[in-house]
């Protein structure tokens, strides 16, 4: 069984991580779509929103898990026997530190980290930019799954 994690915080998830989780579930068996927690920093989604919306819009992948995680990477790695990390590259931005956090990674576990290039589509596409964008009325419809438009646009309208 060929298992691969797409680790991130997905707060929350875009058309960009879905198009690396979408590919990953084409490359390997299993996929764990791992949702990192971080207590120092608050979200804009609790971690169960989160899941659920990932859960929703990679229903149509029966090979993708969707799970959260308090700690190390490698840890959840180690747990469910998986050897290899997806991560897309958005730019060259994005390298120096994706290439600091693949090498930690692997000299503290031997796990492999495989970089798939962005779609150029959403090459600038991160969900800070979503939440910001959207925060001001900005329209980031193309931008993200239509149920995370909603969920978006309730919390927004809400807080
Ligand atoms: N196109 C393609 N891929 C994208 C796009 C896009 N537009 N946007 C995001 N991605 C991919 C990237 O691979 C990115 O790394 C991943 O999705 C997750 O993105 P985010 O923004 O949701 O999540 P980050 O960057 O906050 O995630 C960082 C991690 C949680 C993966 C990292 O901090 C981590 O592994 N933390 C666990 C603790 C740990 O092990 N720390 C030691 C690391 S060496």
């Amino acid at each position: 069984m060929r298992r691969a994690v797409c680790p991130g915080s997905f707060d929350p998830i875009t058309n960009g991580h879905l198009d690396i989780i979408s590919r990953a579930s084409r490359l390997y068996d299993e996929v764990y779509v791992a949702v990192m927690i971080n207590k120092s920093k608050r979200g804009l989604f609790e971690v169960d929103e989160r899941i659920d919306l990932i859960r929703q819009v990679t229903a149509e992948y029966p090979n993708v898990r969707v799970e959260a995680f308090h700690g190390l990477l490698v840890d959840y790695c180690k747990q469910r026997e998986i050897p290899a990390i997806v991560k897309g590259l958005r730019a060259v931005s994005d390298f120096d530190y994706e290439l600091q956090m693949a090498q930690m990674n692997n000299g503290l576990s031997g796990v492999e980290t495989l970089f798939v290039p962005t779609n150029p589509t959403y090459s600038f596409l991160s969900s800070s930019l979503v939440k910001e964008v959207a925060t001001w009325g900005g329209d980031v419809s193309h931008l993200v799954p239509p149920v995370v438009l909603e969920a978006l646009n309730q919390r927004l309208r809400k807080d």
